[in-house]
């Protein structure tokens, strides 16, 4: 055990997404990317994150990295619960991301959940999860149409990874009909709400195992 923050810790800076929580965390339970706008109130909960820190780098040295899921949204998501919620039901992406990590501890893997509303970022997110994560959970928002970067980067990165979509694109506009996502994911899920991150994950961890 090193006495020193994870390195996973190490290169986010106040107010980015880290992880700070795994399955044994204890009180802090199953939660990443957690954000601190704030700095005060981040320092309210320094002092038991750094105890954190000491547990979570125990154990990124070892299993974590394997048994880490990435689950990435894409733009526009981080309004769910404010409008549309015809579309997209009346649940936030505090809710979503609850419901993900839920799964993800059920299954035994860690869930790492962000959301960007930069092509770019979300770019970057898939080519990090080389050699650091299992698979890609991936709702790619309205990039899905129209993002030949993403296809790109998800075919270039070697790791397994299921699209989902929280309503039927398939109902919907024309537009939403074409996915860049499906040529190079491995499968797709749309039409069944949150749910249907369930199903992913659900379909992620089988081929992982299989
Ligand atoms: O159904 C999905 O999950 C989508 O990926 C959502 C995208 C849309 O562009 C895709 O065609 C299908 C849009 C997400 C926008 O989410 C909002 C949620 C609440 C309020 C406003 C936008």
């Amino acid at each position: 055990m090193h006495c020193s923050r994870a390195p996973g810790l190490k290169k986010h800076g106040w107010g980015e997404a880290f992880p700070f929580s795994l399955p044994n965390s204890g009180g802090l339970r199953g939660s990443v990317g957690i954000y601190f706008p704030d700095r005060r109130l981040f320092r309210a909960l320094e002092k038991q994150l750094v105890f954190r820190h000491y547990r979570i780098d125990a154990v990124l040295e070892g299993e974590i990295m394997s048994k880490s899921i990435l689950v990435l949204n894409g733009p526009n998501l981080n309004l769910l619960g404010t409008r549309q919620p015809d579309i997209y039901g009346s649940k936030t992406m505090v809710d979503l991301q609850a419901e993900c990590v839920e799964k993800g501890e059920a299954l035994g893997y860690r869930i790492d959940f962000r959301q960007s509303n930069s092509e770019g970022t979300l770019v970057d997110w898939i080519h990090e999860a080389r050699n650091r994560y299992a698979g890609i959970v991936l709702n790619a928002g309205a990039y899905t149409h129209t993002s030949i970067a993403l296809m790109d980067a998800i075919e270039s990165v070697g790791v397994p990874v299921i699209e989902v979509h929280i309503s039927n694109i398939h109902q919907r506009e024309d537009f939403r009909h074409v996915s860049y996502v499906s040529k190079t994911a491995m499968g797709m899920i749309c039409g069944f709400g949150f749910y249907g991150y369930s199903m992913a994950l659900d379909a992620l961890v089988n081929h992982l195992r299989h």
